[in-house]
């Protein structure tokens, strides 16, 4: 899988694919990703890629020419099975999102700042616009890394044991059940018998329980969801 990522802070965007379960997907040949600079497909002197809203009003927009060259350029190379946007505005991301998103080939991600993006590049190019929760980020190359980041990990062969992300969390829409190492008992804090008994019908009916549990203490919706 290839994925373009149009940013105006390039630099930012390279440490979160450079290690861990991400690095490895790149040095698998499993993952590509790019990281293209907007300011590099501006026509301005200055490199400018913002101006004044029409209209009036505190916020300065991304101007369509630079996003639109970039655009261009990367669709002459290629074909791209979905060109999103990322924004607070955007369909709110989830388990089953990234799972559809995993199994395309080639995908651009634009990242905003400011006010956001002129909306004719929105109604020109953009075949999805997606946002990571609820709340404001200064910029949407965070919201990138986390996308790229729960995309990456789902490519057959990243994951060493390949079945570990069926059994994530939110795959069966039921959050994970508690985990425990090494020692047995700390400050007086024992490990559940269960998981010591070596019984592995009872340890995974245990782990149900308890998945089940914690779900509708804390997620009920999820359990509404999958009804
Ligand atoms: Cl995708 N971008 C920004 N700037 N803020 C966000 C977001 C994205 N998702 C949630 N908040």
């Amino acid at each position: 899988m290839r994925i373009d990522i149009i940013t105006i802070l390039p630099d930012l965007l390279v440490s979160p694919f450079s290690h861990s379960i991400l690095k490895r997907a790149k040095e698998k040949g499993l993952l590509e990703v790019n990281l293209i600079n907007l300011r590099d497909f501006s026509t301005q002197k200055q490199k400018q890629v913002d101006d004044y809203q029409y209209g009036g009003g505190a916020g300065i927009v991304m101007m369509c020419e630079p996003i639109s060259n970039c655009i261009e350029h990367l669709k002459k190379e290629r074909n791209y099975d979905e060109i999103i946007y990322v924004t607070p505005d955007g369909e709110l991301l989830n388990q089953k999102m990234v799972n559809t998103l995993s199994l395309k080939e080639n995908i651009i991600i634009l990242c905003g700042h400011y006010k956001g993006i002129d909306e004719r590049i929105r109604e020109v190019y953009i075949t999805k616009e997606i946002s990571i929760g609820d709340y404001v980020l200064s910029g949407g190359e965070l919201a990138a890394a986390v996308l790229v980041d729960a995309i990456g990990r789902l490519l057959p062969g990243v994951l060493s044991d390949e079945t570990s992300a069926l059994f994530d969390s939110f795959q069966d829409n039921l959050l994970s059940h508690p985990v425990y190492t090494r020692p047995e008992d700390f400050k007086g804090l024992k490990v559940p018998p269960v998981l010591l008994s070596g019984h592995e019908k009872n340890i995974r009916e245990w782990r149900h329980e308890k998945a089940l549990e914690r779900t509708k203490a804390r997620r009920p919706d999820l359990l509404k969801d999958s009804e």
